[in-house]
């Protein structure tokens, strides 16, 4: 009795776990504050490890949080397809044909393998802090770039010669939460 006790508080735990992980999915506000992302771990972070990149996917929109060190501008690069050899060639990440680019707020799309793009429209975008503190946090409906969150995506954060996954890792491939 006293070990299918155990279990059974065991996977309840694990439900009430995993069910605040979701739960927190689709509560991101973009207003430029991190407290909504406590509960979700960096997918890359920069060479010194100060910038951190935070992303995921789920009601049919991506969610990126930068925190950290950056630039004046800053670049969320996606590979959208998973070519390598679709979009700008990036000289940061291997295998990196990035098809998309958000900047700063606006979203990009990718018309040459050189650094050649079109801006599309404008996101849910917002930047506060300074240096160490600052955050930048925007929201993609993925259906701009012919998406839905089932799709697997990768993207790599670059900006003020900062990189996160740092030059020569790979771009972070970037699934969907459950909810
Ligand atoms: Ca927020
Ligand atoms: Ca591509």
């Amino acid at each position: 009795m006293k070990n299918v006790q155990v279990i059974f508080f065991t996977l309840l735990a694990v439900l009430v776990v995993s069910s605040t992980i979701s739960a927190n999915a689709p509560t991101i506000t973009i207003d430029g504050l991190d407290d909504d992302w406590a509960s979700f771990q960096p997918v890359a972070k920069s060479q010194t490890g100060e910038t951190k990149l935070f992303a995921f996917t789920a009601n049919n929109n991506l969610y990126v949080m930068v925190k950290g060190p950056m630039g004046d501008w800053n670049d969320i690069q996606i590979n959208s397809d998973g070519k390598a050899e679709t979009g700008h060639q990036s000289w940061i990440w291997p295998n990196m044909g990035s098809d998309f680019l958000l900047e700063d707020g606006s979203l990009f799309k990718s018309t040459g393998p050189e650094w050649e793009w079109e801006e599309i429209t404008e996101i849910a975008y917002a930047s506060a802090g300074e240096g160490a503190e600052r955050v930048i946090e925007m929201m993609l409906p993925l259906e701009l770039i012919g998406l839905t969150d089932d799709a697997t995506i990768f993207i790599g954060f670059a900006g003020g010669g900062i990189h996160a996954p740092k030059q020569g890792d790979k771009p972070v491939k970037i699934s969907k939460i459950a909810n």
